[in-house]
């Protein structure tokens, strides 16, 4: 099951052809609410454009900002998408270091989201420090294992480079995806949008998120069992280490 802007990818007859169980699916992320993608990265690296480019259409704001740090979106702003498979939120984000204190990614992170697409600039105008990564790997850590996607923007900068040959000058980049296992795909956000080449990028970024969206039923948020179980462990222990000191205690005064 892929999401893609309906009014450029009419059903066609192979969702036909698809499995009772996928359409059961369907139904019931349907009758859900809709799953909620949150788009981060450095300003300027494209988060805006990409959401205008998977949608098939100009939602969000986007500008020329890197000159400073400061960015043409200012707040956490929910984009409703409806494709052919049915709705998603995407929230397109403004920069990486201000999320952290923001009341509304707060928020949204209590209550929780199905995916991470992490956008990163191929062209790197911007080289800050902390970097885009450590940024993110301080918000979401081991969360990124499961939830999230790298979307290299600014692919036309790669010009006769491949991949590869990118990935091999950026260490960071390379390690983190060897790390986590994060997948990435590469997207040029000035294609034109009813272009060939824009279709491809649309498929294949929905056919990677789609993985995603089927992998976590339960949403990342603040509360996640794995926070849970630490906690839980960690308390546990506490216990279990007062205990052992007091039997120690009265074994020996009697
Ligand atoms: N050449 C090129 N320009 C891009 C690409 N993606 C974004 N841009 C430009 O980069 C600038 C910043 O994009 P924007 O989406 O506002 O970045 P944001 O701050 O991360 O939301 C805009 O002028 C975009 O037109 C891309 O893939 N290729
Ligand atoms: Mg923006």
């Amino acid at each position: 099951m892929h999401y893609r802007a309906s009014e450029r990818h009419p059903k066609s007859d192979s969702l036909m052809e698809e499995s009772s169980i996928e359409l059961t699916t369907m139904k019931t992320r349907e009758a859900a609410s809709p799953p909620k993608v949150v788009v981060v990265g450095g300003t300027g690296h494209g988060k805006s454009s990409v959401i205008n480019t998977v949608m098939g259409e100009d939602k969000c704001a986007v500008g020329v900002t890197w000159a400073v740090d400061k960015t043409i979106t200012s707040e956490v702003q929910e984009v409703d998408f409806t494709g052919q498979d049915g709705r998603i939120i995407f929230i397109d984000t403004p920069s990486l270091k201000t999320l952290q204190s923001n009341a509304r990614f707060q928020n949204l992170y209590k209550n929780g989201f199905q995916a991470i697409v992490i956008v990163y600039s191929i062209k790197a105008f911007t080289q800050s420090r902390p970097s885009v990564l450590e940024l993110v790997n301080n918000l979401f850590g081991d969360g990124l294992k499961d939830y999230a996607l790298v979307v290299l923007t600014f692919e036309d900068y790669l010009e006769d480079a491949t991949l590869q040959e990118f990935l091999n000058t950026n260490k960071e980049l390379k390690d983190f995806l060897q790390k986590t296992g994060v997948e990435a795909v590469t997207m040029c956000n000035t294609a034109e949008k009813n272009s060939p080449k824009a279709t491809e990028q649309r498929d294949s970024f929905f056919s990677h998120l789609d993985v995603i969206l089927k992998r976590n039923v339960s949403p990342l948020s603040k509360k996640t069992p794995k926070i849970s179980v630490r906690r839980v462990l960690c308390i546990a222990g506490v216990v279990f280490t007062v205990v052992i000191v007091i039997s120690i205690v009265i074994h020996f005064s009697v």
